[in-house]
């Protein structure tokens, strides 16, 4: 079967991307999605306590002011559920379904060159041909189970919050581990244990978390929302990361040390990812950084009872922010309850997995469910899954080895017409996702609008270019406190064998949109045109 485009995933990239792609520019479009349903990381994500860190009036889309009045979010921070009803919403609203096809894993897609198409297959062998081919597929969609010896043996059940079941997980009576503590390890603990017999929590690096604040929407927060359409996108729009908050502009030296404590306070208490904004110089002065840092290191040891447990958990060797930081319903909290206990495996690490439960170094840790709250192989397992082969028969995995490389994350040298949205080397999981999303969808719709009008046939990022994008994604990131933590996913040091690159471009999504849409205005500078359509045989 052959489309003028294929799109893989159908989350907030793959729905935007067919309504551009079918409904403005008029292509036969087929939505390729392995799941059941629509919905993306929140079709899978399923695990207790999550929801969106981004607050509910910025995380929809903004590409129409009808579909943004005509939702109404329930809380704060909107849940899996509320998500997907969402995005269910958006495809009624839009007629999305007809072209999507569910239960399509793509594992194989190649170029091919005779032809200037996409040849791609799916898990259960059919076969799709496509000018163009859309990776959606997200960013934090490859599961990372972590090799750790000996989980073979072990004779009770467990789970990767990335993959969680559908009906849930019962943990009544049940002594859970649970190994992670990042976004959704701290998320997912203070849930589990409220029903688990015991929650065991294994620390690997000990992280910053600033209370989330979750509560219902107020009619009147809601109504405004609605009424405010235009600036809350144009918020949205002009800042670093997309979301719909002004960063400060005052740096942490231009206030006394008690006004510091003042404005840190009243973000604590107002809580959310708005707490780095709380000054300007936050992510990019140590200095400055330190005083946040050690701000919530000292509401940790206040809210902490257990002196051990409080040090470890302050215990933390990075700079705020380094590490994506996550916001949270009670954590820290949570390690008050006499069912929850903290390992630092710093101090006593993981040895093996046994058939009752873990072992670390000291004893043996009886479990009747493990949860792996390990994270993800981010942004560039994804792409590999697909087993993508441009030009000659050349594999990403292959090219890949040293690192990813592209241009402006967008497009891959020696693969054309093959479009990454928020691929390694954009601002992508730096921000807000869906502001990063419509950038790129509307960036990859005018593309490819402006090739079909000039009946060129292919489009690839030059290796030149794409070799001056890769210095410039380093630049930024070295500009930041993100390049002091070198052991964070966004530098895929959390798995095993995986290159040591700094992945996502830390420059700010609206220099980063600018610098996209010059880029195209300049007639897609950077980029090799191939042959006209009527040239090829
Ligand atoms: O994954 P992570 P995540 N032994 O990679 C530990 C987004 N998100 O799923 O730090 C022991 O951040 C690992 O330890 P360390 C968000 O962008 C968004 O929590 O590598 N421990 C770490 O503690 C986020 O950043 C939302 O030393 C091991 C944890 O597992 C991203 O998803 C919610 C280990 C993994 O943390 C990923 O978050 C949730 C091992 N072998 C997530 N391997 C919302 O918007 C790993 N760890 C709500």
């Amino acid at each position: 079967m052959h489309f003028d485009a294929l799109v893989v995933g159908a989350g907030f990239a793959g729905l935007y991307q067919l309504h551009a792609l079918r409904d403005r520019l008029g292509l036969s479009v087929r939505v390729l999605e392995a799941g059941h349903d629509l919905g993306g990381t929140w079709y899978w994500n399923r695990y207790p306590g999550a929801r969106c860190d981004s607050e509910s009036h910025a995380y929809r889309y903004f590409f129409s002011r009808e579909l943004y009045q005509a939702w109404e979010s329930s809380e704060r921070y909107p849940g899996p559920e509320e998500i997907r009803a969402y995005l269910d919403f958006v495809a009624r609203k839009l007629e999305l379904r007809r072209d999507i096809q569910f239960n399509s894993r793509v594992v194989a897609a190649s170029f091919d060159e005779r032809s200037s198409r996409w040849q791609v297959e799916t898990q259960s062998g059919e076969r799709f041909s496509a000018d163009f081919l859309v990776a959606a597929v997200g960013c934090l969609s490859a599961a990372n189970v972590p090799a750790i010896e000996g989980l073979a043996d072990f004779q009770g059940e467990w789970y990767h919050t990335g993959q969680w079941p559908h009906e849930g997980v019962d943990f009544a009576g049940k002594r859970v581990g649970q190994i992670g503590t990042g976004s959704t390890g701290i998320q997912a603990a203070p849930v589990i244990a409220q029903s688990a017999l015991h929650l065991t929590v294994f620390q690997r690096t000990a992280n910053y978390s600033v209370p989330a604040r979750n509560a219902p929407l107020t009619p009147e927060f809601r109504r405004w929302a609605r009424e405010n359409f235009d600036e809350i996108r144009a918020v949205a729009r002009s800042t670093v990361n997309g979301h719909a908050f002004r960063i400060s502009e005052q740096n942490v030296a231009d206030v006394t040390p008690e006004e510091r404590e003042k404005i840190y306070q009243a973000a604590w208490d107002y809580g959310g990812l708005q707490f780095r904004a709380a000054f300007h110089d936050l992510v990019t002065d140590r200095t400055a950084n330190a005083t946040a840092a050690e701000f919530i290191k000292a509401r940790i040891r206040a809210v902490v009872r257990d002196a051990a447990t409080a040090e470890a958990l302050a215990d933390i060797d990075h700079p705020y922010a380094a590490k994506r930081p996550p916001i949270d319903s009670d954590y820290f909290e949570t390690f008050n309850r006499p069912n929850v206990s903290l390992v630092d495996l710093r101090k006593d690490p993981i040895e093996r997995v046994t058939a009752r439960g873990i072992r670390t170094r000291s004893r043996e840790h009886a479990l009747d469910v493990i949860v792996f709250a390990t994270g993800f192989d981010a942004m560039t397992g994804p792409l590999f899954r697909m087993n993508i082969r441009g030009r000659g028969g050349r594999s990403l995995r292959e090219d890949w080895k040293a690192g990813p490389e592209t241009y402006l994350g967008l497009q891959v040298p020696g693969y054309p017409n093959l479009f990454t949205i928020t691929g390694p080397g954009s601002p992508s999981v730096l921000t807000n996702m869906p502001v990063a999303i419509e950038q790129h969808v509307e960036w990859i719709t005018d593309c490819i609008g402006f090739l079909r009008r000039e009946g060129i046939a292919t489009i690839e990022a030059s290796a030149d270019a794409a070799k001056r994008w890769g210095r410039e994604v380093d630049e930024a990131a070295r500009a930041t406190v993100l390049w002091d933590a070198k052991h964070s996913w966004y530098f895929g040091a959390n798995v095993e064998g995986k290159p040591r690159v700094f992945m996502p471009y830390a420059g700010g999504m609206h220099r980063y949109a600018k610098t996209c849409a010059g880029i195209a205005e300049r007639g897609y500078e950077g980029f090799v045109m191939g042959r006209r359509r009527a040239l090829v045989s």
